[in-house]
C-alpha cells in the first residue's frame, strides 16, 4: 500500500464513512483500491464541468537533450503553463534507439537521421503531455519553425536556438501524430485527469 492509499484509507476511517468491520472486508477494499484509482486515472483536485468542445485535446512536447543540458526545462514548461494549457503527464528519461526510431519513423530515410538519433540519445529528455483547446496546433506555433534560422522571435526555437540540428524541443505536428506519440511515450496510467481550479478563468 503506498502513501496515497494510506492517506485515503486514513481519511475514510477518520470520517466514519467506512462501515466495514472485519479485517477481511478491509483487505477486500484494499485489493480493489488500485483499480478504482486507475479508473479514468483521476487525480484529486477541483472538479469543474465545461461544455467547451475539444478541451480534452492532448499533445506531446519534449525538451530534447540540448534543452536539458542548457537548463531550459523550467522556462519551456513555464511557457505552456502560462498560456493556459494543463500538464497531464511528465517524465525524464534516457531514450532508447528503439523508441526513437519509432518516434521518428517517417524520417528514417533522411540523410540527417543517424546524427538525429545520436543527438537524441546523447542525454536525458523531458517528455510531457499537455492538454487544452487546440493544444496541438497552438503548441506548434509556440515552438516555432523546425529550422531555428526561420523561427520567429517569441517562439521557443526562435528564442533559444540557432541551428536545426539542435532545436531544443519537440512538438507533435497533428492530432493523429499526437495520439501516436503519446501512446508511444506514456502508459495510460501515467497520464492524469485532473480538474484545474483556474478552469473557469481559461474557458467559459
Ligand atoms: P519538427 O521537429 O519541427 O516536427 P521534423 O519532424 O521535420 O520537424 O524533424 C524532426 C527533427 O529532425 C527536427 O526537429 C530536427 C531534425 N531535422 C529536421 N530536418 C533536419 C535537417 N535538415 N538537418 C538536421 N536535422 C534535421
Ligand atoms: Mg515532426
Amino acid at each position: 500500500m503506498d502513501l496515497l492509499q494510506r492517506c485515503v484509507f486514513k481519511r475514510i476511517f477518520q470520517h466514519g464513512q467506512c462501515y466495514l468491520g472485519s479485517q477481511d472486508a478491509t483487505r477486500s477494499l484494499a485489493s480493489r483500491f488500485p483499480s478504482a484509482l486507475l479508473d479514468g486515472h483521476r487525480a484529486a483536485g477541483h472538479r469543474s464541468k465545461s461544455s467547451v468542445p475539444g478541451i480534452g485535446e492532448r499533445t506531446l512536447i519534449a525538451v530534447k537533450p540540448d534543452g536539458v543540458q542548457r537548463r531550459l526545462v523550467g522556462q519551456i514548461i513555464q511557457r505552456f503553463e502560462q498560456r493556459g494549457f494543463k500538464l497531464v503527464g511528465l517524465k525524464m528519461l534516457q531514450v532508447s534507439e528503439d523508441l526513437l526510431s519509432q518516434h521518428y519513423c517517417e524520417l528514417r530515410k533522411k540523410p540527417f537521421y543517424p546524427s538525429l538519433l545520436h543527438y537524441m540519445t546523447s542525454g536525458p529528455v523531458v517528455v510531457m503531455v499537455w492538454e487544452g483547446h487546440n493544444v496541438v496546433q497552438s503548441c506548434r506555433v509556440m515552438v516555432g519553425h523546425t529550422n531555428p534560422a526561420q523561427a520567429q522571435a517569441g517562439t521557443v526555437r526562435g528564442d533559444f536556438s540557432v541551428h536545426v540540428s539542435r532545436n531544443v524541443v519537440h512538438a507533435s505536428d497533428s492530432l493523429e501524430g499526437a495520439q501516436r506519440e503519446i501512446q508511444l511515450w506514456f502508459q495510460g496510467k501515467d497520464l492524469l485527469n485532473w480538474d484545474c481550479c483556474h478552469h473557469t478563468s481559461t474557458y467559459e
